[in-house]
């Protein structure tokens, strides 16, 4: 199912009115600041986020999975509903492909299909932290880090099988995250796993095509509990710096211990010109995968506002960024959720613009800690969704998305097309 422009102008007519108004007094109040609005529109459109293949269907936990009617079943589905996302909210114009749950068997009439619903293929994302089916070695007892010379090399020829799949697709990009790791003092090497998973990663990039970025995630905990080979930032950027030019860190804003200060690890990766990507989602307690903005938003706000700082002064040549929605959804409607984690995005994208970078560098120089701190929260504090709201009309998406997608009775097309019962591959 494909939106077209016109069913979305007519969804769009009864509420341009009252969006108008909104809009018109908070574009005065922006220009009185001196700020360029049309700037922060176009600024604001650029701003696109890959959607994770494994994203569109319901997640679940360890306790149980809950299925929501209408998942796609296929890559090709799959591709449908980052397609509607795209078009509701102008901002999910890429998809991020998981191998093996999505391995494309024609890749290009996947790439024509993508194409028709105005996407492309982000970063690819390499999987050894489960066992598939008719797999030699398992990886039960980690993957690049394996003791076993046998299990890291499937690891490795995986990681190029992912590439290689991907430059079918374009992508330029793979992100490799392991679950490596001991549940129980004692039960490898600390120092062993982690050079031999720096052995691994630099077999991997030594194969990749000059033209690819490897992207290395790191996590603190889980699915192992004592120690994860690759668990902060810090293990990340050394790994990343052992492998060369190409390779940079990945930040999954739920992959570190409560109350962290991920935007000083952003602050501090930018100016090592080493933040590759990120991933976005919110927690409470752990890796909680929730949608985005709906715990910490101020949070979000303060990450957002290091990354404008530092593509502004990218003087260590950070390349622009990979973003994506790492986040599941266990009881909301899949569509539903990843249109809430994009408007939050673009929320505190537009709260982060709005920094008066000069002002504040001004009152920090004069340590008027007061002053630095109403600087921040001016702009938190701005109603920006007339600003978004603009930005997204502008390019033909929905006023409202999530109650465009309402009305337009989507979810029920979908499930009348594909039934209550389909499931999509994932975790
Ligand atoms: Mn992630």
């Amino acid at each position: 199912m494909k939106l077209e422009a016109t069913q979305l102008a007519a969804q769009n007519a009864p509420y341009l009115d009252t969006h108008d108004r909104s809009w018109d007094i908070l574009r005065q109040q922006m220009e009185s600041k001196g700020l360029n609005t049309k700037a922060l529109l176009q600024q604001l459109s650029d701003l696109q986020i890959a959607i994770p293949s494994w994203a569109l269907g319901a997640g679940g936990t360890r306790f149980g999975r809950f299925s929501f009617g209408g998942e796609p079943a296929n890559l090709e589905q799959k591709i449908a509903d980052v397609g509607l996302l795209h078009a509701l909210s102008r901002s999910a114009g890429s998809i991020s492909l998981h191998i093996p749950w999505d391995i494309p068997e024609d890749p290009a009439a996947i790439r024509e299909l993508a194409a028709i619903h105005e996407l492309t293929f982000d970063a690819v994302n390499s999987n050894t932290f489960q066992d598939q089916p008719g797999q030699a070695q398992s990886y039960k007892f980690g993957s690049l880090c394996h003791h076993s010379a046998e299990v890291r090399a499937q690891a490795i020829e995986h990681n190029l099988e992912v590439i290689r799949i991907g430059q079918t697709l374009g992508s330029k990009s793979i992100t490799v995250w392991l679950a490596d790791g001991a549940s129980f003092p004692g039960q490898h090497s600390l120092r062993g796993a982690l050079q031999r998973t720096q052995d691994s990663l630099q077999a991997i990039y030594r194969d990749m095509p000059e033209d690819w970025r490897m992207f290395i995630e790191y996590k603190p905990y889980e699915p192992n509990f004592y120690s994860t080979v690759i668990a902060d930032w810090g293990t990340s950027l050394m790994l990343a710096e052992g492998c060369g030019p190409n390779a940079y860190t990945l930040v999954d804003l739920g992959h570190h211990l409560p109350n962290t200060n991920i935007e000083q690890i952003v602050a501090t990766l930018m100016m090592k010109g080493k933040l590759g990507g990120f991933h976005f989602n919110d927690s409470k307690y752990g890796d909680d995968d929730l949608t985005v903005g709906s715990i910490k938003p101020y949070q979000l706000f303060l990450i957002f506002n290091e990354l404008v700082y530092g593509m502004a002064n990218n003087t260590a040549n950070n390349p622009p960024l990979a973003w994506m929605i790492d986040a599941s959804h266990n009881l909301k409607d899949p569509l539903e959720d990843l249109l809430q984690s994009l408007e939050a995005i673009r929320i505190a994208y537009a709260q982060a613009l709005l920094v008066d970078q000069e002002a504040l560098a001004d009152a920090q120089a004069r340590q008027d800690v007061t002053e630095a701190q109403e600087i921040l929260q001016d702009a938190f504090r701005t109603d920006v969704r007339p600003l978004v709201r603009e930005a997204r009309w502008q390019d033909g998406g929905a006023l409202y998305p999530i109650q465009a997608y309402r009305e337009l009775g989507i979810r029920e097309q979908l499930i009348e097309q594909r039934g209550m019962h389909t499931i999509a591959t994932g975790l």
